[in-house]
């Protein structure tokens, strides 16, 4: 008997995958020489046998193709680390509250949602801590649907708070996930384990971690691992302290910036204007100050920059496959 199952969490050899007829969840191990061929993450699909007599542990026996895969980029070993795969969605969660909101973050993950190939949606979470003196949410929000990312505000926690909008990002959330394997990423303490029990009724409970003195998040998932949540599947991962795109070639970070891309043609020396305040006929130099288009399209320039600079520290021929 051999039967179809998922990697719901790993630790070195030992799986825990969840089988595709009964949704049980059963313990495996892989064979050394197939771990030796393949690196295994939650997310993949496999092919288990049962155990030998008297025995518990199941046997992955093969892999299934990966539809995708999302990894981690690590600048300082030049390597990147498969974290999981078969994606639906990526669910990029922010916090409205504190830690403070970081706008270029999403850019970065809007970047890797293009290059990936997987669509992302925008969770504003904390909104019971929503000071609207901190940032202009509607400002974000139409700002993501001018990216063509959807974006959602609610909030994890305080279940006694909930104005009718809140409880209406979670419905429009649920509905959307529905048939989807959705990962949730962002930075540590902004809320993703929490989330996770929101999204399952309670019925859930993560480990979460309560912020330091900086209202920063103290790191509190170290794995990624699977969570069944009935009509959807959700991903817990490690809050990461920076996202780094500096694997990409400066013409790959253009094709996730494709609204720079055509703005920059409107430059008098569109193939070679940096967009510095002293350049020539620079489209972006020349907008109209106080205006709220101009101010969109700034903040993408903003973003762009910062990550152009880090994507251009390595030179481009160093990351060629
Ligand atoms: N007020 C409020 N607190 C929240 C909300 N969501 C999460 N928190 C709190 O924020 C803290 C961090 O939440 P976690 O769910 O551990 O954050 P995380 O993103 O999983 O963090 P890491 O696992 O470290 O990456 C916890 O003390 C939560 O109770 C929310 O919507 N409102
Ligand atoms: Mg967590
Ligand atoms: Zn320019």
């Amino acid at each position: 008997m051999i039967i179809k199952a998922r990697i719901f969490r790993s630790s070195k050899r030992h799986f825990d995958c969840q089988r595709e007829d009964t949704k049980e969840i059963v313990e495996t191990t892989a064979l050394a020489t197939l771990l030796k061929e393949e690196h295994l993450v939650v997310g993949d699909w496999v092919m288990i046998s049962p155990p030998p007599q008297g025995g518990e542990e199941w046997k992955i026996e093969s892999t299934l193709e990966r539809k995708n895969s999302i990894f981690r980029n690590i600048p300082r070993e030049q390597k990147k680390k498969v974290i999981a795969s078969n994606i639906d969605v990526m669910l990029v969660v922010v916090s409205a509250g504190k830690p403070s909101y970081k706008r270029g973050l999403i850019d970065r993950y809007l970047v890797r949602s293009d290059y990936w190939n997987i669509p992302a949606y925008v969770i504003f979470n904390k909104m019971d801590l929503h000071d609207p003196t901190e940032f202009d949410i509607n400002f974000e929000c139409n700002r993501l649907k001018w990216l063509d990312a959807q974006s959602f505000e609610v909030s994890a926690e305080d279940t006694t708070y909930s104005p009718k909008y809140l409880s209406k990002g979670f419905k429009e959330l649920k509905q959307e996930l529905k048939g989807k394997t959705a990962i949730l990423l962002g930075h540590s303490g902004v809320g993703k384990s929490k989330l996770i029990t929101s999204l399952t009724d309670g019925k859930v409970e993560l480990l979460s971690g309560e912020l330091g003195k900086v209202g920063k998040g103290a790191h509190t998932t170290t794995w990624a691992e699977l969570i069944d949540a009935e009509n959807f599947t959700l991903i817990d991962s490690p809050g990461i302290r920076s996202m780094s795109l500096s694997d990409l070639t400066k013409e790959e970070l253009l094709l996730g910036f494709s609204d720079i891309n055509q703005w920059s043609a409107k430059c008098r020396f569109s193939s070679s204007c940096t967009h510095e305040e002293n350049s020539k006929g620079c489209y972006f130099q020349n907008l109209d100050v106080g205006n709220r288009d101009t101010e969109l399209i700034l903040s993408r320039l903003d973003s762009y920059k910062k990550i152009l600079e880090e994507v251009s520290n390595i030179p481009d021929w160093l990351k060629k496959p």
